[in-house]
């Protein structure tokens, strides 16, 4: 008689912990919003990777290593309270977006076109490569970085960029961290409302 109370006591308290962990599962799945693909698109050089890897890992390396095929990596980030993912793509260097592989594009919920604010031929086609994305993604968001702005100076005029279509960007330095989780966290935010 003790022994089938007792067994009994377990028994309600086992399901109820399965019930319980079952309604938490199902509830917090809901609340989290799906990963979010973020593609990086630019020229070659500009620090795609090396922006990717001061905002994932919080390094900087004055090292070059083109990019080759495409790298994938991952940030939890929280925003506005709420946990998020980001599945992060690191596609070789093009100059024209219509050259890199479809496959790599296809599914984005975001796009950052970076170009280095050092070199001119990385941004004489900025307005034509954001026409390319309008067209072809249209609901997808896209945030532009001006990148190496710690080269800002003697060398490159800041005043150069104060005008459209250079107006929307975040001038960005992988090496010094300048606006780099700002960068991102405002596209994120873009990406979670569409
Ligand atoms: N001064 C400065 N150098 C940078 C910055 N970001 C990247 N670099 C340097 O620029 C070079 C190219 O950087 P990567 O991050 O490899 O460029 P990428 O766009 O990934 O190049 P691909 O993979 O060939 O398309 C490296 O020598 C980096 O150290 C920056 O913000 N400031
Ligand atoms: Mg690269």
């Amino acid at each position: 008689m003790v022994f089938e109370k007792k067994y009994r006591g377990i028994s309600s308290n086992f399901h109820r912990e399965i019930y319980v962990s079952l309604y938490l599962e199902t509830n917090i799945t809901r609340l989290m919003p799906h990963p979010q693909k973020i593609v990086i698109l630019g020229h070659f050089g500009v620090g795609k990777t090396s922006l990717i890897r001061r905002f994932v890992d919080a390094s900087f390396s004055e090292d070059y290593l083109v990019t080759v095929g495409v790298h994938v990596k991952k940030k939890d980030i929280i925003i506005n309270d709420n946990p998020t993912t980001l599945v992060i793509w690191d596609i070789e260097g093009n100059s024209e977006i219509s050259m890199s592989r479809s496959s790599y594009l296809l599914g984005s919920n975001g796009f950052v076109y970076v170009f280095d604010v050092s070199r001119p031929e990385t941004y004489a086609n900025l307005e034509a490569q954001l026409e390319y994305l309008k067209e072809h993604f249209p609901k997808v968001p896209v945030t532009i970085f001006g990148n190496k702005a710690d080269k800002f100076g003697e060398e490159v005029s800041k005043a150069f960029f104060e005008v459209p279509p250079f107006t929307e960007c975040f001038f960005t330095s992988a090496k010094t961290g300048e606006n780099v989780e700002e960068g991102f966290k405002e596209l994120t935010i873009k990406t979670l409302k569409q």
